[in-house]
């Protein structure tokens, strides 16, 4: 830990600035051809946010009139676990119903939003699930019913049950929704990210459990859906620090450049801005605080003047 706060002190924040548009200056490592297909063009948000061919989640083939297994969304893998999280842009109209086959097929727990549906009057992600208590909505073969909202100052949790219509079977899956992130730029603080990132975890931690004898032992469980509009800046920041602070707590070290250079091979673009990447190295280290793993670090005082 204290390599990464010399590490802040040496470079400076304009040092984190370049070693972030050093990593933003690799090419993506892979192709995108199925992103690109003129069938699903329609299916992603913004042109320019593809998902990597190789690590992409695809969809059940439903029949024979099925043309397309594809959604706009990447395995990732967490620290020694594969495939712990999917990395997905924010649910369009038209992606709604596949956005919850995803969340079927794959036995999702939670679904992790990092971005409000409308932010500065602009939309960011649909209302691709029922936002009251009490309300239900039907997409495609599913319905998802609000069972029970529970909202805070940073973020909300609901209790949504995804009922099968097809099979009719019925699971319960979490809505963690976090509310607080500026619209531009980066949390002040990250006490209320490392919250909520404890009480994702937390909940996975316990849902793993209540799946039985299969899931017992590997906390990490199915996998966590995270995404924010485009599914890069915020949810690659969320899925930074979750990896970053598991190999903290097992091996004491982190290493946020490798983190994010490995993210990249598997959902490209992962973060998005230089205070994002900023902002990993300080929420570690305000995790460090917090436990009392680290010594008084004055943030304030680091020298960034003699780092061109
Ligand atoms: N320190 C952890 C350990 O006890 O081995 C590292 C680890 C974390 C290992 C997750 C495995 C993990 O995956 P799962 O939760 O599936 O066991
Ligand atoms: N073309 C879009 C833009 O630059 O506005 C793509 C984009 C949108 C990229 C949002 C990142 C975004 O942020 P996030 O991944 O945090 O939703
Ligand atoms: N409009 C987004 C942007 O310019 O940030 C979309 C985009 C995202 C374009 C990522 C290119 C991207 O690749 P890189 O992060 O490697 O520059």
């Amino acid at each position: 830990m204290d390599q990464l706060c010399v590490h802040l002190k040496t470079t400076g924040i304009k040092g984190i600035y370049k070693e972030y548009a050093m990593i933003r200056a690799e090419a993506p490592a892979g192709t995108f051809n199925c992103s690109k297909a003129t069938y699903n063009q329609c299916k992603n948000r913004y042109t320019d946010v593809l998902s990597l061919d190789h690590s992409r989640v695809k969809l059940n083939i439903l029949d024979e009139d099925d043309t397309t297994d594809y959604i706009n969304a990447n395995y990732m893998d967490a620290y020694k676990h594969k495939n712990a999280f999917i990395a997905t842009q924010g649910p369009l109209p038209r992606t709604f119903p596949d956005f919850w086959r995803m969340v079927w097929e794959q036995q999702v727990l939670i679904i992790v939003m990092t971005t409000r549906v409308i932010e500065r009057g602009r939309l960011k992600c649909g209302q691709y699930w029922p936002n009251e208590e009490g309300m239900l909505d039907h997409y495609a073969n599913f319905r998802v019913t609000n069972l029970e909202i529970q909202a805070g100052d940073d973020y909300t949790i609901s209790r949504l049950k995804l009922d099968n219509l097809e099979t009719d079977e019925s699971r319960e899956v979490a809505h963690f929704q976090f509310t607080s992130w500026p619209d531009f730029g980066v949390p002040r603080s990250a006490a209320a990210m490392l919250d909520f990132l404890t009480e994702v975890r937390q909940y996975q931690a316990d849902g793993c459990k209540a799946m039985g004898p299969a899931w017992v032992g590997h906390h990490r469980g199915p996998p966590i859906v995270v995404h924010c509009s485009a599914g890069i800046g915020r949810t690659g920041t969320f899925c930074t620090l979750d990896i970053c602070l598991d190999r903290l707590a097992d091996i004491g070290t982190v290493n946020v450049k490798e983190t994010v250079q490995r993210m990249r091979t598997q959902r490209a673009f992962s973060i998005q801005t230089p205070d994002q990447y900023h902002f990993c190295h300080t929420a570690i280290i305000e995790h460090c605080q917090r436990h009392g793993t680290l010594g008084q670090v004055d943030y304030g005082q680091y020298d960034d003047s003699d780092s061109d």
